[in-house]
């Protein structure tokens, strides 16, 4: 019989891929079929610069990955035996009973949640909300998302309202469920018992079945749909499994540690900064310092905070792409800019990446300047001054957070993990070394899609049972790069 190969569909905020995940003895290697760029877009008239996604043409492009995964797994003669997505959290789309989308999903970063923030607290205390959900206060939440819905005088009756990834897996197989790492971070999720909080819903007078039943890490979601197969050329037996579906579920799920004593750092658009935990922590203290307690694969719990993220850099180097352009010249390249970063000097101003003012799209730059002029400080414009301030900001807020999580849950930290993006920047890697005196471990940059491959591949009895052996494919089938602190 053909080899079973395990596609993942992997969503971040700036791009996307389909990668086909294959499991040798005690080893995973993957290969990237199709890549495509992602990005919010402004809503057109008369929604007047709403932020969305596009989910529509992330979908046609989920196809045409799906279709060369197949080409792909022909040509080393396996087969295709799920597909597992995973995404961005938070946001989600409407669906009518009829299943047709009312529309295209808002994006996280639109401010709408945030105008909502102080009603939903009027009927739901922030103490309250901690104690149930355990889920740090951003401003996007769905629940906050929700709430602008029904202020915008949205009837979500007769609606049914799915997660990005669960609404890709209801497109493939026309079965609607809620894969539970990702409801973790709704605001609306139960962290102890790992139920929806249907008291929450009821107190926002939202309808209770407004989500579908929950499933797990592994579970099956549901086989294609014929015209979906048909479409792709996959096996009609093809299913849909749940995943971590949760980007960084299934980044964390995938860090390579050999023992319990490390904190991790998935690093992408957003820095998740934490540890994994058995049971959650909501103490007041949790609460004020903003840790959440979000689901990860086997009911574990990934105690961590949001750290602003790779976002300013690359929304940074998107304003002097555009200055460049409108000036007829070229914007230097990550790599110089790293470069030239890497030669200013130690110990400049810092930025509080954590701040909300750096949440919404546009003229990052200017905005970081201010944030340093606002503390008293000094910026330059040169990028390299600019570029070396948001390491160095992004470094001290994950050494603080490190710490802070280290306490709060009582977790022994002995090394870093840097997984995705990030750990490709060796000056960030570098830094956070320095920062938090601890050994750094980089690597590797795809955790995320090898943690949607390796708990789908589990799930076949492909892979092994634990998470400790897990990680062990990761770390056999990867090097990672080892910093160490420098003072
Ligand atoms: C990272 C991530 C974070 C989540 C943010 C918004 O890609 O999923 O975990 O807080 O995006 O959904």
């Amino acid at each position: 019989p053909a080899a079973p190969l395990f596609a993942a569909v992997d969503i971040g905020a700036s791009s996307g891929r389909v990668i086909v995940g294959n499991i040798g003895s005690g080893e995973v290697s993957l290969e990237v079929v199709h890549r495509f760029p992602n990005g919010v877009m402004e809503h057109p008239a008369p929604e007047h610069g709403s932020l969305h996604w596009d989910l529509d043409g992330l979908f046609d492009q989920v196809l045409v990955g799906l279709a060369a995964a197949a080409e792909y797994a022909a040509t080393v003669v396996g087969q295709i035996a799920s597909i597992g997505i995973d995404t961005w959290a938070v946001d989600y789309g409407l669906i009518d009973a009829d299943g047709a989308m009312a529309g295209p999903p808002f994006s996280y970063r639109d401010g709408r949640g945030a105008k909502q923030v102080v009603s939903v607290h009027e009927r739901i205390s922030p103490e309250q909300l901690y104690q149930t959900t355990g889920l740090q206060h951003l401003p996007f939440n769905t629940i906050y998302q929700l709430a602008a819905e029904q202020a915008a005088g949205q009837d979500l009756t007769a609606r049914h309202a799915l997660l990005i990834p669960d609404l890709i897996a209801f497109k493939l197989t026309g079965v609607r469920r809620a894969e539970s790492t990702n409801a973790s971070t709704t605001g609306l999720f139960d962290a102890v018992a790992g139920e929806w909080a249907t008291e929450f819903l009821a107190a926002l007078g939202l309808p209770a079945e407004l989500f579908p039943p929950l499933v797990e890490p592994g579970d099956t979601i549901g086989t294609l749909r014929p015209e979906i197969a048909a479409h792709t050329g996959l096996p009609a037996t093809t299913t849909v499994v749940a995943v971590g579906s949760h980007d960084t579920a299934s980044a964390v799920a995938a860090v390579p540690a050999a023992g319990k004593n490390f904190a991790y750092i998935s690093s992408g658009t957003w820095s998740l900064v934490g540890v994994e935990l058995a049971i959650p922590v909501l103490s007041e203290a949790s609460r004020l310092a903003n840790f959440t307690n979000e689901r990860g694969v086997d009911g574990t719990i990934r105690y961590l905070r949001n750290v602003g993220g790779l976002w300013l850099l690359s929304e940074s180097m998107r304003s002097w792409d555009e200055a460049a352009a409108s000036a007829g010249t070229v914007a230097p390249s990550l790599t110089e800019l790293l470069v030239a970063a890497a030669a200013e000097p130690p110990g400049g101003p810092r930025i509080d990446v954590d701040s909300q003012e750096f949440i919404a799209p546009g003229g990052m730059p200017g905005r970081v300047r201010a944030a340093v002029h606002a503390k008293g400080g000094a910026l330059d414009t040169r990028p390299a001054a600019v570029v070396r301030c948001i390491l160095e900001s992004l470094a001290a807020a994950y050494a603080a957070t490190v710490r802070e999580a280290a306490e709060l849950s009582g977790q022994a930290v002995e090394v870093i993990h840097i997984v995705g993006g990030g750990s490709q920047n060796e000056l960030l890697c570098q830094l956070t070394a320095n920062a938090t005196g601890l050994p750094v471990e980089a690597g590797p940059v795809e955790a995320t899609a090898l943690g949607n491959v390796l708990i789908q591949a589990r799930a076949a009895g492909a892979a092994p049972a634990t998470r400790g052996e897990l990680r062990a494919v990761v770390a056999a089938s990867h090097q990672c790069v080892r910093y160490l602190p420098i003072s």
